[in-house]
């Protein structure tokens, strides 16, 4: 039976995942081991979460394929044969296929429902679940697995409803997009435009890249991996592995422990050029204090922006993509092939609509402050997403008393650990704000959350326990803890969606935890250690 077909073959499960990604995947094959019922609802028609919809052309992973990948099974990270040191989307998207397969996920995914509602019910300590379908799924548990940037910012343009061409967003592009010979705008220079964009000049007749703030771009050296390399980190994976668990980064591309401030210019530029021949986030680990220290990142900064100068033929054009009034690294780094280089093609325009903002859409194209008109046949949205929070909230999700998470985060999102929320018993967001997810390797992180979570299932049943749920105590003082953590920074000077700039009306909260993925690890353990005297199991609340 097609996955369209197959309904909801139960109403009443123990855990419901919602979403098929990298996360809900996991928790599914590890609840299910544990002898939980499991359904997942995925809103998509296929497994891999934002590599079933990120599918612009030149989508592509920007952390190294052999880490970037799951570790749960040593004879999955065996088998599986990575082509490229970065994974096309096509490559990440067989990888999740084959996953679904090897370990015959298919039949307790439902595929084409999006999870709509989400109640508590406070007399039987469960989750009433409705979906766009109308099905009302009654679960124990619930585990939003819905990713961390996969609720889509879509900017509404004045006039909009009038433009004659196709308009698509690059986090859920339709495979039936047409390029070839066309006017094409691309409005958004973050990762996704950096990316599209150089895949869309070979395509496109003409092309406008609408760019309001340039962001720093590090040259991703991608090549084929050689057999010898991946002989031997599969050959060292676990103790790879567990390095990355313990690292500050996720990674185990080392820092290099100097200041860039305690050598000379020499040695720095040839440190410098020896991160950026090595291509990708490496650069950041140059030195010590390029994340932290103002003066050491402006060194940084201002190596790469010579890169950018060298790299385009007009100047105008250069000093444009040069980025300004944000140190680097404070907003995502950009990882790219050929990015810069692509507005020497003279079919190829840079438009600077920081100086002439979009005033809106006519019946051909883009118009501009200063009266311009870009005439369009395709505009691509590369506006990026309403970040960590968006997939949680676009959901109606009630718990006591009927307050909405939305409500609850009105002011800021606030979780323990970024996995729970007060008030919210036995919800699970996984990879959620206040988690150091996003400034990692995502693998990483949802395995961790994964695991953590069957932990605690483990644990109740054991205690007989019915629901869980984070004391505020434990909540507030995490939240402080997130809050220091990036005042050690320099993350918080940039507008970014890190700290919700990028949607507007989000309240100004610097969201993950910026504390060190090793560190993060061992808050977690510790909480285990002591018992979870940070969580209040209903037991507890009867004694009360
Ligand atoms: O989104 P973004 P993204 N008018 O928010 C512009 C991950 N990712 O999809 O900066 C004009 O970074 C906006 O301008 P500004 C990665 O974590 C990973 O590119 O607000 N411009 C900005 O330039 C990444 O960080 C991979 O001034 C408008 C852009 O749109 C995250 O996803 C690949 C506008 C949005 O940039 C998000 O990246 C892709 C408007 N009205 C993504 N509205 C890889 O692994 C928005 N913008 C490779």
């Amino acid at each position: 039976m097609g996955d369209e077909a197959r309904g909801l073959s139960e109403d009443v499960v123990d855990v419901l995942v919602v979403g098929a990604g990298f996360g809900g995947m996991y928790a599914l094959h590890k609840l299910r081991g544990l002898g939980f019922s499991v359904r997942v609802l995925e809103r998509g028609h296929g497994v891999g979460g934002t590599w079933y919809w990120n599918r612009y052309p030149g989508a592509r992973c920007d952390i190294e394929s052999l880490e970037y990948s799951y570790s749960f099974s040593a004879e999955l990270q065996q088998d599986w044969g990575w082509t490229q040191r970065y994974p096309t989307q096509p490559e990440m998207r067989a990888y999740a296929e084959h996953v679904a397969d090897r370990f015959d996920l298919r039949p307790h995914i439902t595929f084409g429902v999006a999870v709509t509602t989400a109640a508590y019910d406070e007399d039987d300590g469960c989750w009433r679940v409705g979906t766009d379908a109308g099905d009302l799924i009654t679960a124990r548990f619930l585990v939003l697995a819905t990713g961390v940037l996969s609720a889509a910012s879509v900017p509404q343009f004045p006039g909009q409803e009038r433009f004659r061409g196709r308009i698509v967003h690059t986090g859920s592009w339709p495979e039936d997009t047409e390029v070839d010979g066309l006017r094409v705008g691309v409005v958004g220079t973050g990762s996704s435009g950096i990316q599209v964009v150089p895949h869309l000049a070979e395509r496109a007749g003409h092309l406008s890249v609408f760019q309001r703030t340039a962001n720093y771009s590090i040259s991703a050296a991608n090549q084929p991996l050689a057999p010898e390399y991946v002989r031997d980190v599969k050959a060292r994976y676990p103790e790879l592995r567990e390095q990355a668990r313990r690292s500050f980064t996720g990674s185990t591309v080392p820092i290099n422990r100097q200041s860039a401030l305690a050598v000379d210019q020499e040695e720095r530029d040839r440190r410098f050029e020896e991160r950026w021949a090595l291509g990708g986030f490496a650069f950041l680990g140059s030195f010590d204090d390029v994340t932290r220290d103002p003066e050491a990142n402006r060194l940084a900064a201002r190596f790469v922006e010579d890169k950018i100068r060298a790299a385009v033929d007009d100047p105008t054009t250069a000093e444009l993509l040069v980025p300004t009034g944000h140190p680097i690294g404070s907003r995502r780094i950009c990882v790219d092939t050929g990015y810069h280089a692509t507005f020497n093609l003279p079919h190829v325009r840079l438009v600077d609509v920081r100086r002439a903002p979009i005033t809106g859409l006519t019946e051909a194209g883009l118009r501009t402050a200063d009266g311009e008109e870009h005439p369009l046949h395709l505009l691509v949205l590369a506006t990026g997403f309403d970040a960590m929070t968006g997939s949680f909230v676009r959901i109606d999700v009630r718990g006591r008393g009927g307050v909405t998470l939305r409500e609850k985060w009105a002011d800021g999102a606030r979780t323990y650990l970024g996995l729970q929320t007060a008030g919210f018993p036995n919800l699970f967001t996984l990879t959620g704000p206040g988690s150091p997810a996003v400034l990692c390797n995502m693998f990483l992180a949802l395995e961790q959350h994964v695991d953590w979570v069957a932990d605690l299932l483990v644990e109740m049943r054991e205690r007989g326990a019915r629901t869980v749920e984070p004391t505020v105590d434990a909540e507030q003082d995490w939240s402080e803890q997130v809050a220091r953590a990036a005042e050690r920074t320099l993350y918080p000077q940039a507008d970014s969606w890190y700290v919700g700039a990028n949607v507007p009306g989000k309240p100004r909260v610097f969201l993950p935890y910026a504390g060190g993925v090793g560190k993060y690890r061992r808050i977690c353990e510790q909480v285990v250690v002591d018992g979870y005297r940070t969580f209040v199991f209903d037991a507890d609340l009867t004694v009360v």
